[in-house]
């Protein structure tokens, strides 16, 4: 069998660790770094953030696309020949770095400290109740790779935790809810919501008056999804009336957002630029070595894209 290639199409620090990775346990596979000027490439394998346009046309012979990320939403999947099989990144340290981002965003509001930065920004020493974990009920949007993995460590800190998801879910000591029948039950009871979802047709906008209308007063939002699930009119109003207390987001519908944005500035908003998570470039290029192998050995692919359910 001859050596596949994979064509490489993402920034050059990291391709300088898959090259590396590639070399070292890798001899089997070649890669080829993408170049716009670069004549059609034979490569079978493709990685990328976002493909090139001209997918038929510049990589004629490609059988997988691989996603950099764990959301496909920026992939075009409509306009990529159907032939080509779409993996996403699913990887244990991409988990851990966005159970890592979760739990500091859920305790940030369990613990109220929006609120007491503000104090300390206006020289006020005002002890709030402290409210225990298990009294506190967080709810995770999303129980998939990344969400189930979160709405377990919560559980894990004592938390009463609830989820949500497209199918039926059981999850040892979080309570399931599923479909969009299931979504006011679900929300009745969180305090603090977290938005885990993938973005499609069915979770753009979802995040909006009606949804935030249907917490308790005074839940807290956090958002590591997409910044395209939330209607930020909806959630600036929500802020203002005080029915969102406060509001952590590491996503936006605008990336960056444009300097005058009002939830950059807002006082009960802590923003991060989309850093929830990332994918680690040597065990991304690992997971990788390992599903073309699998590919080539004609075992079924791992991490594959839904082209109808888009993720
Ligand atoms: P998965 O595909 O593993 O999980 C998606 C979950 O969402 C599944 O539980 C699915 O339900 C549920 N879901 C999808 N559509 C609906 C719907 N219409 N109604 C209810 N539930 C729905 O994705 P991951 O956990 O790996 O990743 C989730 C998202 O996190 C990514 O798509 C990406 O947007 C975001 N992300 C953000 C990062 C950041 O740094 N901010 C980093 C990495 C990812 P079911 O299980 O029933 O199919
Ligand atoms: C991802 C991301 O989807 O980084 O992996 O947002």
């Amino acid at each position: 069998m001859s050596r596949p290639t994979l064509l490489y199409k993402s920034d050059p620090v990291r391709g300088a660790v898959w090259d590396r990775v590639l070399r070292e346990e890798a001899p089997d596979i070649a890669l080829e770094v993408w170049s716009p000027d670069a004549p059609p490439s034979d490569a079978a394998y493709l990685v990328a953030w976002i493909p090139p346009e001209d997918l038929a046309r510049s990589v004629p012979k490609l059988e997988v696309l691989f996603g950099l990320g764990a959301g496909v939403d920026h992939l075009a999947l409509d306009h990529l020949p159907l032939r080509v099989q779409v993996v996403r990144m699913v990887d244990p340290d991409l988990t851990r770095s966005m159970v890592e981002y979760v739990l500091y965003a859920v305790l940030a509001l369990h613990r109220d400290i929006p609120a007491y930065l503000t104090d300390q920004r206006e020289g006020r020493w005002a002890p709030r109740p402290v409210r225990r974990s298990a009294d506190r009920t967080v709810g995770v949007m999303g129980l998939g790779v990344l969400g189930r993995a979160a709405a377990e460590a919560l559980r894990d800190l004592g938390f009463s935790v609830r989820g949500w998801s497209a199918s039926e879910k059981s999850i040892p000591g979080i309570t399931g809810f599923a479909g969009p029948d299931a979504l006011p039950g679900f929300l009745g009871s969180c305090e603090i919501l977290v938005c885990l979802l993938p973005l499609t047709d069915a979770t753009r906008g979802l995040l909006d008056a009606e949804v935030f209308k249907a917490l308790p007063a005074g839940a807290g939002l956090v958002n590591v999804g997409r910044g395209g699930h939330v209607v930020e009119a909806d959630l600036l109003a929500a802020l203002e009336s005080g029915h969102i207390s406060a509001a952590m987001l590491d996503v936006l519908a605008t990336e960056p957002p444009p300097p005058d944005h009002p939830l950059l500035q807002h006082p009960r908003v802590m923003l991060t630029p989309h850093v929830a998570s990332a994918t680690h470039p040597d065990s991304a290029a690992r997971q990788v070595i390992r599903a073309i192998r699998r590919h080539r050995d004609g075992l079924p692919m791992e991490n594959i894209v839904d082209r109808r359910q888009a993720y």
